[in-house]
C-alpha cells in the first residue's frame, strides 16, 4: 500500500489525504500511518492542513519506485526485491530461485555483510555507496553456454557506464576497471541438470560512490569507485537503470538470435589485458602469458610459450605482471 501511495504524491502538486484515501480505498489513518512509514524510508514528504501531501525530496535509495523514471525495460528489473541489508544478493537469488519467480527479478541490497566474489572470495559492500545486485535469469539454453551471460553483463556494464560518461575497460572475463583500479565485478551462479539450466544468477557490484577509506585495507591498493577516479558523484539510480536496460537489450539479442557478438565486440574493444603479458592463475598454478584476443566464442586466446591456447572462463584469474591490472 505504501507503494501505491508514493506513487500517487509529486513534488510538483500537493494532493490531499482525502483524494489518496478515496483513490486507493483507505481510511484517512490509514493514509497518514503511510506517509509515516514513506518518511522514515528518507522521504522528505510536506503536509498542509489544507493543501495536502508533497515530496519535496527523495532518497538515494534503490527500490523500484526510484529507478522506474529511468528504467526503459519490458521485463528486467520490473521486479525488485529492496533490502536495506542482506548477507549477499546472490545468496538470496538462490534461495527464491527454484520458485516461481518472474524472468529478470532484481534482489537489490543497499549493504551486503557477506558479499561474495568468485571462489569463495568476499566482496566488499558498505552501505549506500555502491550497487550490489542479483537478476534471476532462466535461458533455455544448454549449461555450457551460461559462462555468455558473464560476458553479457560486462558489455552491459561498460556501456552504461560510457553512458554515464565513463570509459571503463573490461577484464576479462568478469572485472570492470577503470585507472586500472577495480571497480565492478560479476559473479555468475547457476543451478543446472545434466542439459538444462534450472535457474542463472547474475550478480553485479559497483563501486558508485564509495570513498577510498570506505574499503579494506587489503583492498586499497587495487580497488576504487566512479566518485573516488573521476571527482564527482553519481545517482545511483540512473546508473542502476541503465545497466538494466542495456541487460535487456544484450540478453534479448542472446535469447532469441543465440548470438552475444555486440557483447564481445564490447568486451575486445575496451579489453584491459589484449595485447598485454599477464600472471595466468589456474588453482595454485601461475603462469606468464601473453594475451592475444578474445575469440567468437567468447574465450580469452592467450600465448603461452610456444603454443596458442583458448581460456574458458571459470576457475581462472588474471593478474597484472606488476600487481592489479
Ligand atoms: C568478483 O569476484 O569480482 C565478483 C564480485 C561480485 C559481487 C556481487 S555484489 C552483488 C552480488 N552478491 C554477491 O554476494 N556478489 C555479487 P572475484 O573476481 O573473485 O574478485 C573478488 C576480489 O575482488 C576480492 O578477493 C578482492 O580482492 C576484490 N574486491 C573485494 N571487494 C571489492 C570491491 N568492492 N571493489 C573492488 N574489488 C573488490
Amino acid at each position: 500500500m505504501k507503494d501505491k501511495v508514493l506513487e500517487l504524491l509529486s513534488e510538483t502538486e500537493y494532493v490531499s489525504g482525502e483524494d489518496i484515501s478515496r483513490k486507493l480505498g483507505i481510511s484517512r489513518a490509514a493514509v497518514w500511518k503511510n506517509i509515516n512509514s514513506l518518511k522514515s524510508e528518507g522521504y522528505i514528504i510536506e503536509s498542509s492542513t489544507n493543501r495536502g501531501y508533497r515530496i519535496i525530496n527523495r532518497p538515494d535509495i534503490l527500490t523500484y519506485e526510484e529507478i522506474l523514471p529511468f528504467l526503459s525495460t519490458a521485463y528486467i528489473g520490473r521486479k525488485v526485491l529492496h533490502f536495506e541489508s542482506l548477507d549477499s544478493t546472490n545468496t538470496r537469488a538462490k534461495e527464491i530461485g527454484s520458485g516461481s519467480f518472474a524472468e529478470g527479478t532484481v534482489i537489490v541490497s543497499e549493504e551486503q555483510l557477506s558479499g561474495r566474489g568468485r571462489l569463495g572470495r568476499s566482496w566488499s559492500s558498505p552501505k549506500g555507496a555502491g550497487i550490489w545486485m542479483s537478476l534471476l535469469l532462466k535461458p533455455e539454453t544448454p549449461p555450457t553456454e551460461a559462462y555468455k551471460v558473464t560476458i553479457i553483463a560486462a558489455a552491459a556494464v561498460h556501456k552504461a557506464l560510457s553512458e554515464e560518461g565513463v570509459a571503463s575497460l573490461i577484464k576479462w572475463p568478469n572485472d570492470i576497471v577503470l585507472n586500472g583500479r577495480k571497480i565492478c565485478g560479476i559473479l555468475t551462479e547457476m543451478s543446472a541438470e545434466f542439459s538444462r539450466i534450472n535457474y542463472l544468477v547474475m550478480g553485479i557490484g559497483i563501486n558508485v560512490n564509495t570513498t577510498l577509506e570506505e574499503f579494506p585495507e587489503e583492498i586499497k591498493n587495487k580497488a576504487s569507485s566512479l566518485r573516488a577516479q573521476t571527482g564527482r558523484s553519481f545517482n545511483r539510480k540512473s546508473v542502476m537503470s541503465r545497466i538494466l536496460n542495456n541487460l535487456e537489450i544484450f540478453y534479448d539479442l542472446f535469447l532469441q538470435q543465440g548470438t552475444i557478438e555486440p557483447c564481445i565486440k564490447i568486451c575486445r574493444e575496451n579489453s584491459a589485458v589484449i595485447g598485454r603479458q599477464v600472471l595466468l592463475i589456474e588453482g595454485s598454478k601461475s603462469n606468464p602469458v601473453e594475451v592475444l584476443d578474445i575469440n567468437d566464442k567468447g574465450h580469452l586466446l592467450i600465448k603461452d610459450g610456444s603454443s596458442i591456447r583458448e581460456i574458458l572462463s571459470g576457475e581462472i584469474s588474471l593478474r597484472a605482471m606488476d600487481g592489479y591490472i
